[in-house]
C-alpha cells in the first residue's frame, strides 16, 4: 500500500474530548435531534436520549478503490466511541433503518438481560424501520465494546460480519493514567466469503496438546459423515479503524511520549496480533480490566471481540508499521503508519520474533492446586462435527449443539455461588470463549495455574484445557458462546439461568 498522507482524520482521540467523539466520514454526528419521532410503534420519550446510534446501510472507504458497502452505526466505521460514566445511568436510542430486526449488544458490561443485546437472554430485537430506547448503568470501569447480535448463519451481509461494531470507554471513578494520551485502534476485516479450510495461526498459545482430547476429536473426525472440513469465512480486505494500512493518518508521536493503546478485535472470527518495530506493549489491562502484573510483551494477540489496553514507551525514532504478524493479512491492510516527529520516509516493517501469547503472564503466580474451590464446577467438552450442517461445521457442547429454536437453558445458577467453568476442547481450532453479563477469572490455562486475570472473552487453545470462576451476581438469563459468528451460529452456545 501506498499514500501514507491520504484518507480521514486520525484516530487519535484526546482524553478531554466529551462523548461522543472519535468522529469521521460524513454522517459521523448522531442526529439526536431528529431521531427519536415517528415510529409509532416503539416511540422513545420525547426527552432526548444521551446517545443515539442509527443502524443502516453505508459505505466505508477502507482506500480510494475500496469502498465497501455494508451495515453500519451512524454511517460510520467504526461506530463512534461512546464515553460513558461508570454508574452514571444512560440512554441510548437506537434507530433501526434495515429491513431486518437488529440488537446492539453492550460487551463486557453487567446489566440486565432486557438491554445486554442477546434474543436468547429475552433482550427484544429493535424492529426493522423502527425504534427502541435502552437505558442502563455502565459498569464496569474500563474498556468495552458495542456490537450487533443476530443471527448470520451462512448470510455474510448479517451479524458481525457487518461494520456494526464500536469501542466504548467507561470512565473509572478515578484514573491512574500514567500515559500522554490514548489512541484507540479497532481491527476489523471486510469483503467475507466462504471457502473450504483456513489459513489462521494456531500455534501462538502457551501450552501443549492434551492426547485425550486429540483422540476424542480424531473419533469424531471418524464418525462424520461428511469427510470433508467445513465452510470457513475468509476475507479480502483488512484495516485498522476503518482504513487499509497506509490510507489513514500515520498515528503522529513524539519521541519520549508513553502513549496508551487501546486496541479491540472487531473480527467476526479472525485472530489478530499486532506488533510495532522497535518498540514493546506494556500490557495494563485485558478487555479493560487491569491485570495484576502489567507485562512488556513484542507481540500483541486477540480473540474475537478481545482488548487489551497496553503503553509503548516512544523511544525508537522512525516511521514504522504497526500492523499484524501475518504478511498477507498486514499486506492486504491489516496495519497503521506510526510516524515520529521530524522522521520522513516510507514506513518500516519488521518481523518480531517468535512469541507464544501466555495469559498467564499478566496474572499472579499461584500453586498448582492453591486456588480457593469453587462453589460448584461445570465441565464442558467441545466436540465439532465436520460439515455436519449443509456443508458447515457443527458444534456441540456435552454433546449439544444449541438450539435457536427452543432456546433452553441448560445450567442453573444460584445467586452469589462461585462457579468453575472447565473447558475441554476436542477440535483444533482457537476458540474465543464469551460469557454475558458477568466477568471472569482466569484460573487455569496453558497447562498453569494462574489468578487475577479479569476478562470476558478469553482464547481456548486446540485440544487443550482451561476454567475459569466467575461469581452469579447478576440474576438473569445469561449467555455463553464461541465468540466466533461461525461458531456460535451453529451450535456453540449455552444458556444460564438463575434458579
Ligand atoms: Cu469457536
Amino acid at each position: 500500500m501506498t499514500g501514507l498522507d491520504a484518507g480521514l482524520p486520525s484516530a487519535r482521540i484526546a482524553r478531554s474530548q466529551t462523548p461522543p467523539p472519535a468522529s469521521s466520514g460524513p454522517n459521523s454526528s448522531a442526529p439526536t435531534s431528529s431521531a427519536p419521532t415517528g415510529f409509532a410503534a416503539a416511540s422513545p420519550a420525547p426527552t432526548k436520549a444521551a446517545h443515539t446510534l442509527r443502524i443502516a446501510t453505508g459505505l466505508v472507504e477502507l482506500a480510494p478503490d475500496h469502498i465497501v458497502s455494508t451495515t453500519l452505526y451512524n454511517g460510520q466505521f467504526p461506530g463512534p466511541l461512546l464515553r460513558l460514566r461508570e454508574g452514571e445511568r444512560v440512554t441510548v436510542d437506537v434507530i433501526n433503518d434495515t429491513d431486518t430486526p437488529e440488537l446492539v449488544h453492550w460487551h463486557g458490561q453487567m446489566i440486565p438481560s432486557e438491554v445486554d443485546g442477546a434474543s436468547e437472554e429475552g433482550t427484544p430485537f429493535v424492529p426493522a424501520h423502527g425504534t427502541r430506547r435502552l437505558e442502563f448503568v455502565p459498569r464496569p470501569a474500563g474498556f468495552r465494546v458495542y456490537h450487533t447480535h443476530v443471527f448470520a448463519g451462512g448470510d455474510l451481509n448479517r451479524g458481525t460480519y457487518t461494520g456494526q461494531v464500536g469501542p466504548l470507554y467507561i470512565e473509572p471513578k478515578h484514573d491512574p493514567g500514567a500515559y500522554d494520551r490514548e489512541v484507540f485502534l479497532v481491527l476489523k476485516e471486510f469483503q467475507p466469503s466462504l471457502s473450504r479450510g483456513g489459513d489462521m495461526a494456531m500455534d501462538f498459545l502457551a501450552g501443549a496438546s492434551i492426547p485425550a482430547l486429540e483422540a476424542m476429536g480424531k473419533r469424531a473426525d471418524e464418525a462424520a459423515k461428511v469427510k470433508a472440513k467445513g465452510f470457513e469465512v475468509g476475507y479480502d480486505l483488512f484495516s485498522i479503524n476503518g482504513k487499509m494500512r497506509g490510507h489513514g493518518e500515520p498515528i503522529r508521536v513524539k519521541a519520549g511520549e508513553r502513549v496508551l493503546f487501546h486496541v479491540l478485535n472487531g473480527s467476526a472470527g479472525e485472530i489478530r496480533s499486532l506488533a510495532l518495530p522497535g518498540h514493546v506493549f506494556q500490557v495494563i489491562a485485558l478487555d479493560g480490566n487491569p491485570v495484576p502484573t502489567p507485562t512488556e510483551v513484542p507481540v500483541l494477540w486477540l480473540g474475537t471481540a478481545e482488548r487489551i489496553s497496553a503503553i509503548v514507551h516512544m523511544t525508537h525514532p522512525g516511521v514504522w508499521v504497526m500492523g499484524d504478524t501475518a504478511d498477507d493479512d498486514r499486506r492486504h491492510g491489516m496495519g497503521i503508519v506510526v510516524e515520529y516527529a521530524g522522521q520522513k520516509g516510507k514506513a518500516q516493517w519488521v518481523k518480531p520474533p517468535p512469541f507464544r501469547w501466555d495469559y498467564s503472564v499478566f496474572g499472579r503466580a499461584v500453586a498448582e492446586g492453591a486456588a480457593a474451590a469453587p462453589d460448584d464446577t461445570i465441565e464442558m467438552t467441545i466436540v465439532k462435527n465436520n460439515a455436519a450442517l449443509y456443508g458447515f461445521n457443527r458444534w456441540t457442547l456435552n454433546g449439544k449443539a444449541f438450539s435457536m429454536d427452543t432456546m433452553q437453558p441448560s445450567y442453573a445458577l444460584k445467586e452469589g455461588r462461585r462457579y468453575r467453568l472447565k473447558f475441554r476442547n476436542a477440535s483444533d481450532d482457537i476458540h474465543p470463549l464469551h460469557l454475558h453479563r458477568h466477568s471472569f477469572e482466569l484460573v487455569h490455562i496453558g497447562g498453569k495455574p494462574t489468578a487475577g486475570v479479569v476478562k470476558d472473552v478469553v482464547m481456548l487453545a486446540g485440544y487443550q484445557e482451561l476454567a475459569f470462576d466467575f461469581v452469579a451476581d447478576n440474576p438473569g438469563l445469561t449467555l455463553f458462546h464461541c465468540h466466533q459468528q461461525l461458531h456460535m451460529d451453529f451450535g456453540f452456545m449455552a444458556l444460564f439461568h438463575y434458579g
